[in-house]
């Protein structure tokens, strides 16, 4: 059995650090902690001890233990937690020790979280959030991460289930007992509470992937004209020379791409070749890209020179809705008073100065107000992944075939599929089909 082993593994980042955390889990870890130090600290209390070696008795490391006995540890398993200097040789030094115990191994990738999925302590959505937690780079993902181990989406889901299984509770009495017959009011009632779990699926569908988007980052490329400014742009938000800027037209030939946290939101941002009839092969290539990438990205700002109004007519079709205009070199223009930006579809453009720095903080704030807008998922729970999203779908195909099933065994079979697909988002069922998928994408830890 493979539960009987004790795993170990570290828990924090490899290499050099303050304090290095090794975890122990299994039945073998409080006797692994007692080899090592002679005792056994009181349960979920962190005890000073020195760590020494079975073999020889010589000192590995003077740290902490804290010892969490089963049920009540990350597991559910008996946890032992080690902290050391973080240095690789105490590291080294305490791993060799640990692989010379009796029943001891090293834990496999995601095995941790693994056993605490088996062991109930945590549902596959927790898994999921634990892991975009450990991934999280900006405070909105952090949050986003945080809500889902807490198990808000996981108890969503699991709460439309238990509706359905109650529908399906009263489905099945009729198939046991149809000479008594399903009175037609239990019928009806089956089927409504059918109905509005299937408009409420839907509308928890129709989120335009602000959980996914999250995940994953917004993207903004930067468009416009050649020698407008884009890369200056680039390079503002970025905070550092990320692309090279010239007052030759035609200098960015590439796109570009950096990661930024804007006011806690993720953006890839891109910077792309000036749009204009290219002069050789290279340019032609960086203008395609560059018009690829404003069609696939999320968002655009586009960047004009303000003292040439005129070629920010020429690129209406590139804002497609989703966009921000920048009339930039704010600072050549004796007069700003025209209202040359309309008509492109994009709004009024926001004047810029990026020689003066005139301009930006606007500019800064449209565009996080736009990645809030686009991402912010307010007061309800958000699909994450794709493949909520799936299941989701399939629940919801199953409740349009239970609205026309037109006999009990044929209704009972839909609503059951509809069930299914629910529990396999928090791994409730089929969890064999999936789990060794899920672990692999998002093992902790290693
Ligand atoms: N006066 C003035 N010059 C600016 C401003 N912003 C950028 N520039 C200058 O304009 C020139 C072109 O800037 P870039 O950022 O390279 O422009 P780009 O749009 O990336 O140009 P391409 O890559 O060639 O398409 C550079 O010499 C910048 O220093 C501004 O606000 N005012
Ligand atoms: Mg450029």
């Amino acid at each position: 059995m493979r539960a009987a082993d004790t795993i170990f593994a570290l828990a924090s980042a490899p290499g050099r650090a303050g304090i290095a955390v090794l975890r122990l889990s299994g039945p073998g870890a409080g006797n692994a902690l007692h080899s090592l130090t002679g005792r056994i600290p009181p349960p979920r209390m962190a005890q000073r001890v020195r760590f020494r070696d079975p073999a020889d008795g010589e000192t590995i490391d003077d740290g902490l233990a804290l010892f969490f006995p089963a049920p009540r540890s990350f597991t559910g398993e008996e946890v032992v937690e080690l902290h050391l200097h973080g240095s690789r040789a105490v590291v080294a030094a305490m791993v060799d020790a640990l692989s010379r115990l009796p029943g001891l191994r090293p834990a496999e990738p995601g095995e941790f979280t693994r056993r605490a999925f088996q062991n109930g302590k945590l549902d596959l959505t927790e898994v999921e959030g634990l892991a975009d937690l450990v991934a999280a780079e900006t405070s909105a993902q952090r949050r986003q991460a945080l809500r889902q181990l807490e198990g808000e989406l996981g108890r969503l889901y699991e709460s439309w289930r238990a509706r359905l299984l109650r529908a399906l509770a009263h489905v099945e009495a009729e198939i046991d007992f149809p000479e008594e017959g399903l009175p037609s009011e239990i019928w009806k009632s089956v089927r409504d509470a059918a109905q509005a779990l299937r408009r409420e699926v839907a509308a928890h569908l129709a989120d335009d992937r602000r959980g996914e988007r999250l995940r994953e980052g917004v993207s903004v490329a930067i468009i416009g004209p050649p020698n407008a400014g884009k890369s200056s742009l680039m390079n503002a938000l970025a905070r550092r020379d990320v692309a090279i800027t010239a007052a030759t037209a035609g200098t960015t030939r590439d796109v570009i791409e950096v990661a930024l946290d804007l006011e806690g939101y993720p953006v890839v941002l891109a910077d792309t070749a000036g749009l204009r009839e290219a002069s050789d092969a290279i340019e032609e290539e960086g203008v395609r890209r560059a018009r690829a990438r404003a069609a696939a990205a999320d968002f655009r700002i586009i960047v004009v020179d303000a003292t040439r109004p005129e070629e920010a007519s020429a690129l209406g079709s590139l804002a497609g809705g989703a966009a921000l205009l920048v009339a930039n070199k704010m600072d050549l223009r004796p007069s700003d008073g025209a209202s040359w930006a309309d008509g492109l579809g994009a709004g009024p453009a926001l004047r810029l100065s990026l020689q003066t720095g005139k301009g930006l903080t606007e500019v800064l704030a449209r565009l996080a107000a736009e990645m809030k807008a686009r991402l912010d998922p307010g007061g309800a729970p958000v699909i994450t992944r794709a493949r909520h999203r799936t299941a989701l779908a399939d629940a919801s195909a199953a409740l349009d075939r239970f609205a026309i099933a037109t006999m009990p065994e044929l209704a009972a079979e839909d609503l059951r599929a509809a069930t299914r697909a629910l529990g396999r988002i928090t791994g409730q069922v089929d969890v064999e089909d999936m789990l060794d998928i899920i672990f692999r994408e998002f093992c902790i830890g290693k």
